[in-house]
């Protein structure tokens, strides 16, 4: 199944999250890394008005048989061994890592909404996506464009690439 997963932190070094979490993804069983977005930095959205550190957000392209169920543990897995505590909903992270698309199913279950319910509305997540898969349909959401076009004026800066190879 061909799946995309976005990356995001905001605490502790979140370049080295970021890499760190792709070389722990490209090791799942399973499971090949086949491609990887740039690294984009933006103001972080809250759901309070606590200051926030910006966040570094990237999407990555895996090729995996696990279910998306099993994927889900594997990522939560990485997410504590990356030291992710949770205090609040969309609280400051070391490092977030969420199931974007998994090939075009629609999974609605207690655990996992797929695609991610606010993938339409962040342009850290449409553009990486864009970057990587220009071709993508989001199932269930309509046109990737269009989209892309809502979000735009969301400011979003390339600052870097993953170190090493996809
Ligand atoms: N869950 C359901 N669907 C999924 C999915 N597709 N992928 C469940 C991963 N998890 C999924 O997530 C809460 C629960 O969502 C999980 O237990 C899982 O069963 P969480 O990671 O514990 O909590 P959260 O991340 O705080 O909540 P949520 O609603 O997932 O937030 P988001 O959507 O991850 O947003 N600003 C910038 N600039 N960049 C960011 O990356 N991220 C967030 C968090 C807020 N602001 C941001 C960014
Ligand atoms: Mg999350």
């Amino acid at each position: 199944m061909r799946c995309y997963i976005g990356l995001g932190s905001n605490l502790n070094n979140p370049l080295q999250q970021l890499n760190n979490a792709k070389e722990k993804i490209a090791e799942l069983p399973d499971t090949i890394l086949q491609q990887c977005s740039s690294i984009y930095q933006s103001k972080a959205l809250t759901l309070d008005n606590e200051p926030q550190n910006d966040y570094l957000n990237a999407v990555i392209e895996i090729e995996t048989t696990l279910t998306a169920e099993l994927l889900l543990d594997s990522l939560q897995q990485l997410e504590s061994e990356q030291g992710r505590i949770r205090e609040k909903r969309w609280g400051a992270r070391t490092i977030d890592l969420d199931i974007l698309l998994y090939g075009n199913q629609q999974i609605r279950t207690e655990r996992l909404v797929v695609p991610h319910n606010e993938i339409e509305n962040r342009n850290f997540v449409l553009l990486p996506l864009f970057q990587i898969s220009p071709e993508l349909e989001i199932p269930g959401k309509g046109f990737f464009k269009k989209m892309l076009d809502n979000v735009s004026h969301q400011a979003l800066e390339k600052v870097s690439e993953f170190n090493g190879k996809a």
